[in-house]
C-alpha cells in the first residue's frame, strides 16, 4: 500500500494475495485515496467493483503507474510461474503494460528453480489435445485442468489450461520461447524478465527483492 499514490492507475492481480491487497486498497478509497484499476480477471472485477474501486479498461489506460499481483513460483532472479487461478492471459497482458510490476507473495512462493509447481498453459480448446500431445512429447505429464470429471476448467476468455509437470525447468526462456511456438498456445505462465519488485511476506515481516530485470 506505500507505493500507492493517489491519481495512480493500477494493475488489479487475481489471486488470494493480491485479494487481501485489493481489500486494504478499498479500505483507503472509502478514506481519501483516489486511483482506478484495470483488473486482471472476472473475480477481481468483481471485488473491484463491490470494494468501490474505479475500474477502466486497458483501451482508457494506455499505460499502467503500478500493476500489484501474486505469484506461485518465484526464483532467485525474479523470473515466475503464475496462473495457478487460471488468470494468466489477462494477468501476463496487465503486467506488461505496467510501469512497474510487484509481486507480493509469501516466502514458501520462493524456490531455487521453478517448474515444481505445475506450470498452466492456456489453451484454444480445439487446440487442447495437439499441444497436450506435443508437450507430453517433451517427457513431461500433462493434466486439462477440470472443475469436474471431464468438465474442463475455463478462463475469463474461454481457453482451457493445461497443467504441466515440469518438476524442473532447466531452461526457462526456452521452454517459453517452445510452449509460444506451439500453434493453440494462448500464452503460458512463466512470467520473465517482467517483475521489477517482489515483496515476500515473511512470518510478521515484509522482505523486499529487487528483481534482475527491475526496470525502475
Ligand atoms: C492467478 O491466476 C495466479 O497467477 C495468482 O496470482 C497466483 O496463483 C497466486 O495466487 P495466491 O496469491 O492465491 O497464491
Amino acid at each position: 500500500m506505500e507505493l500507492v499514490e493517489t491519481g495512480m492507475v493500477l494493475g488489479l492481480g487475481s489471486g488470494s494475495t493480491a485479494t487481501a491487497f485489493i481489500e486494504l486498497l478499498a479500505e483507503r478509497v472509502a478514506i481519501d485515496l483516489e486511483v482506478s484499476g484495470v483488473p486482471t480477471s472476472k473475480a477481481t472485477e468483481e471485488l473491484a467493483r463491490r470494494s468501490a474501486i474505479q475500474l477502466v479498461s486497458l483501451e482508457d489506460a494506455v499505460e499502467l503507474d503500478l500493476v500489484i499481483d501474486g505469484a506461485d513460483e518465484i526464483d532467485p532472479s525474479g523470473n515466475l510461474i503464475k496462473g495457478g487461478g487460471g488468470a494468466l492471459l489477462r494477468e501476463k497482458v496487465v503486467a506488461s503494460a505496467g510501469r512497474r510490476f510487484v509481486v507480493i507473495a509469501d516466502a514458501g512462493k520462493e524456490v531455487e528453480r521453478l517448474g515444481a509447481f505445475p506450470l498452466p498453459v492456456d489453451v484454444n480448446p480445439f487446440a487442447a489435445s495437439t499441444v497436450r500431445r506435443r508437450i507430453e512429447r517433451m517427457g513431461v505429464d500433462t493434466r486439462i485442468r477440470n472443475v469436474a470429471p471431464q468438465r474442463p476448467f475455463v478462463t475469463d476468455d474461454g481457453n482451457w489450461v493445461l497443467d504441466c509437470h515440469f518438476e524442473e525447468i532447466d531452461d526457462p526462456p526456452r521452454l517459453s520461447a517452445i510452449l509460444s511456438s506451439l500453434p493453440g498456445v494462448v500464452e503460458h505462465g512463466l512470467f520473465l524478465e517482467m517483475a521489477d519488485t517482489i515483496l515476500i511476506g515473511d512470518g510478521s515481516k515484509v522482505r523486499t527483492r529487487f528483481s534482475e530485470f527491475a526496470k525502475l
